[in-house]
């Protein structure tokens, strides 16, 4: 199915849901995980940085690892597919943005109240009493792989901890069941940048698709999500949002 068609289904929708994983960040500069060469689990153990056991046997070595990527974020800015997202509002009746994403990029290119599936990097929290810690003040950005001591809690003491949600941990409640809400009210879901290989994440647009909503998918690769896409957009999500909001709305 074309862009055009894929238009047509946006242009018709009265509740469209966003659903984004980190390559709708990638042409920011920021790493996505999976992708052969670039992606952070292709230089990065996943397994000793995004763990709570990893986090317990070298909190230096994880907290330095997040702190270089909070920096890595804070020194990029949103592109032209987080900006499509953020104008889809002001088309659509109703729109709901669910990100995988741990960055604020999507905040950043003026989309509000995101749901955010798997955290932010920047809402530090205690390891022991789960009390929010504020960020550290500091600007510097440290090198790969360098070990920072996490800062304390003023409560309890204990070590502060990266506010995402790590392998083997839960996700925030209410952003899934708002989530799972959405995806089962929608009449259109957008699929962007993400593998669709990380649960319970990966079952949002298959909620929406069992649902009976259309599912437009934009991803430069084949991803496990093809069967259920009623369009597949196949190119960078930079390129191909700014043309779906420019060919359904001019
Ligand atoms: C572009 C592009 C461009 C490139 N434009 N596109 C069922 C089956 C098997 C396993 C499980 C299961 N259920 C649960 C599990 C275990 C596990 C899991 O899913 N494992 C699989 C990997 C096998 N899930 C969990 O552990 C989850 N928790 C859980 O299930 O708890 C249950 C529980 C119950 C009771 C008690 C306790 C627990 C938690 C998962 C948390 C995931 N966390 C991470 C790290 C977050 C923090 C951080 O950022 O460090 O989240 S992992 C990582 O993957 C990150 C992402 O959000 C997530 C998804 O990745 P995403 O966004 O899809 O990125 P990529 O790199 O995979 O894909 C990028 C895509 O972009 C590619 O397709 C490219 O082609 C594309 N692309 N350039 C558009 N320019
Ligand atoms: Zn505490």
């Amino acid at each position: 199915m074309a862009l055009n068609d894929a238009a047509k289904l946006l242009g018709q929708a009265r509740h469209v849901v966003v659903f984004t994983g980190a390559g709708i960040s990638a042409e920011s500069g920021v790493p996505t995980f999976r992708d052969a060469l670039t992606g952070l689990w292709s230089r990065f153990d996943a397994q000793s940085l995004a763990t709570p056991q990893a986090f317990q046997e070298d909190p230096e070595l994880v907290w330095g690892w997040y702190e270089w990527r909070r920096q890595l974020v804070r020194r990029v800015g949103p592109n032209d597919g987080h900006r499509a997202v953020a104008q889809l509002a002001a088309h659509v009746p109703q729109l709901t943005v669910i990100t995988q994403n741990v960055d604020d990029l999507h905040e950043r290119a003026g989309s509000t109240s995101v749901v955010h599936l798997h955290g932010s990097l920047f809402a530090p929290r205690c390891a022991t009493c789960s009390r929010p810690a504020p960020l550290p003040e500091t600007e510097d950005q440290p090198d790969e792989g360098q070990r920072v001591a996490p800062p304390r809690c003023v409560h309890c003491g204990g070590p502060v901890r990266p506010g995402v949600v790590w392998f083997g941990e839960q996700l925030p409640e209410a952003a899934l069941e708002s989530a799972a809400r959405a995806a089962s009210e929608c009449d259109v879901l957008l699929t962007i940048g993400t593998s669709g290989l990380v649960y319970p994440a990966a079952e949002i647009p298959r909620l929406a698709a069992r649902s009976g909503a259309s599912v437009i998918q934009v991803n430069p690769r084949p991803t496990p999500l093809d069967p259920i896409a009623t369009a597949n957009l196949v190119g960078p999500a930079a390129e191909i949002l700014p043309a779906l909001v420019t060919t359904a709305w001019g």
